[in-house]
């Protein structure tokens, strides 16, 4: 009996890390058409890859659909493991207006490798509209 009961939790185990392997048609695109169309939306680490552990920068671009940059945009940001039930470990905010579409965004941190999510949500001069990102750390 003890030896059956040693096999299911192992088969559950192995079952769990299964479940974690992310998808395989995950799109890891950096710049992505807005759900509702409205804006094209880029980012970009300050370095490349990502690093884990510490505090850093993006950028994130905004520009409407024909190509023109989106300025005074209020740009919130969110995210998280989807396989890990957490959100982000920090606070990540938009802090200032770079020009050209482009907007600098603060007190980025990943904490651990894996699949995770990057969600933005802009309202902009053509309304608001929302964007997720996939990250393969
Ligand atoms: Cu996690």
């Amino acid at each position: 009996l003890a030896l059956a009961g040693l096999a299911v939790a192992s088969t559950l185990a192995v079952a769990g890390c299964v479940m974690r392997t992310p998808p395989a048609d995950l799109d890891l695109a950096r710049s992505r058409s807005a759900e509702a169309g409205r804006y094209v939306v880029t980012v970009a680490p300050a370095s490349d890859p990502i690093p884990l552990g510490s505090m850093h920068a993006w950028t994130v671009e905004i520009r409407t659909p024909d190509g023109q940059p989106v300025e005074a945009a209020k740009i919130v940001v969110d995210g998280g493991m989807p396989q890990h039930g957490h959100g982000l470990p920090s606070q990540p905010a938009v802090t200032r207006y770079l020009g050209d579409g482009l907007y600098a965004l603060e007190g980025m941190k990943f904490t651990m490798p894996g699949w995770w999510v990057l969600e933005f949500d802009v309202e902009g001069k053509s309304g608001r509209d929302g964007v997720t990102f996939n990250l393969m750390l």
